[in-house]
């Protein structure tokens, strides 16, 4: 079937912009010409533009865009992070492969993309919808020298990092839902989910997966969260380059990383604050041990939530979902 494909592909290259006929492609690739064209819808679902003409066949106007390691190391600006880039087509999770590449000694900084998985993840086990060449589906592999309780800052410092890099590509303004949440307008546009390895008291790699809806149209969200989510191509109007994204995001994120390294959390909660859409509003945390309502106030200095309830006590919130 994906040899057929290939053929196919090839065809293409060598016709150089022309119309092939399908009989013409059913005799190159040695199929039917149903085939031919049930392989021509395969294509248009995986992003290529295919022009059909009666009488003259089909022709290629445009590939999708890919993120392999060429694209993405092509004008990349970081010192250390994404330069080893693992980049697969279609995966079940990067978080997964980043797990395993983690345990086997991968350098701090590298990357796992793809442009494609079938079961992307969510936080508490919750799926996350990621389909071909539309969005980045990418996770960091991170080594600080810290105590585990510590992990959740860099959940921060990436969601800022996502901020700033939607803003440098696309001139939209993203604010941050606590506590992993990047929203244009109230509707979600990327979520983050940072992981563990850890000994005892030591961070052994910490794996940040950020998951962004690039170039999907409203009608390729499912129906679940058709109404929650949304891409940078439907805010922007227009198509935006993923790999320019990943670029601007690697970069923003190791100058944030270094900064906290360097000179602690502080700094960065001053931005985060700047990009919350909570802080000061009434809202609903959701947590595995009950909903608390009151007036987010602000997050301490580790990243945990503060929230004032009705009564005037103090809620300190480590892990939960927000309702604005
Ligand atoms: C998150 O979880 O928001 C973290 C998502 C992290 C995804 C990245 S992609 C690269 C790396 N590899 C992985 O396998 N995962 C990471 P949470 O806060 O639990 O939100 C999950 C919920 O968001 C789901 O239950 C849906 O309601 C909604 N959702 C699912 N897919 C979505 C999408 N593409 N856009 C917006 N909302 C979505």
């Amino acid at each position: 079937q994906s040899d057929l494909r290939k053929k196919l592909i090839d065809a293409f290259t060598l016709s150089g912009g022309d119309f092939l006929s399908g009989q013409r492609l059913a005799e190159i690739a040695g199929c039917s010409r149903t085939a031919v064209w049930k392989h021509m819808e395969d294509l248009r679902k995986d992003g290529f533009i295919i022009e059909a003409v009666r009488k003259k066949g089909y022709r290629i106007l445009e590939v999708p865009e890919k993120v392999s390691g060429d694209e993405i190391s092509l004008g990349l600006k970081t010192d250390f992070l994404g330069r080893q880039i693992h980049y697969e087509e279609s995966v079940e999770s990067t978080q997964k492969i980043a797990h395993r590449l983690a345990a086997d000694g991968a350098p701090e900084g590298t990357i796992i993309v793809a442009d494609e998985q079938t079961m992307g993840r969510g936080r508490l086990g919750r799926r996350w919808h990621s389909p071909k060449f539309s969005g980045i589906w990418l996770s960091v592999i991170l080594r600080p020298d810290l105590p585990p309780p510590k992990a959740p800052q860099l959940t921060l410092i990436a969601a800022v990092a996502v901020v700033q890099a939607i803003e440098d590509v696309t001139g939209l303004v993203p604010q941050i839902k606590w506590p992993n949440d990047i929203l244009i307008g109230q509707k979600k546009v990327t979520g983050i989910l940072t992981e563990l390895q850890a000994e005892s008291d030591r961070i052994n790699a910490i794996i940040i997966g950020i998951g962004m809806n690039v170039n999907q149209k409203a009608a390729d969200f499912p129906e679940e969260i058709i109404e929650t989510a949304t891409s940078l191509a439907i805010e922007a109007g227009h198509d935006v380059s993923r790999a320019a994204l990943i670029q601007s995001m690697l970069y923003r994120l190791e100058k944030l990383y270094k900064t906290y390294l360097d000179k602690g959390f502080y700094p960065i909660k001053l931005l985060w604050e700047s990009y919350a859409i909570s802080i000061g509003k009434k809202i609903t945390a959701r947590t595995l041990s009950g909903d608390f309502s009151g007036t987010a106030l602000g997050i301490t200095e580790d990243g945990v939530l503060m929230i004032e309830e009705s009564d005037g006590s103090l809620r300190y919130v480590y892990s939960a979902d927000i309702q604005l």
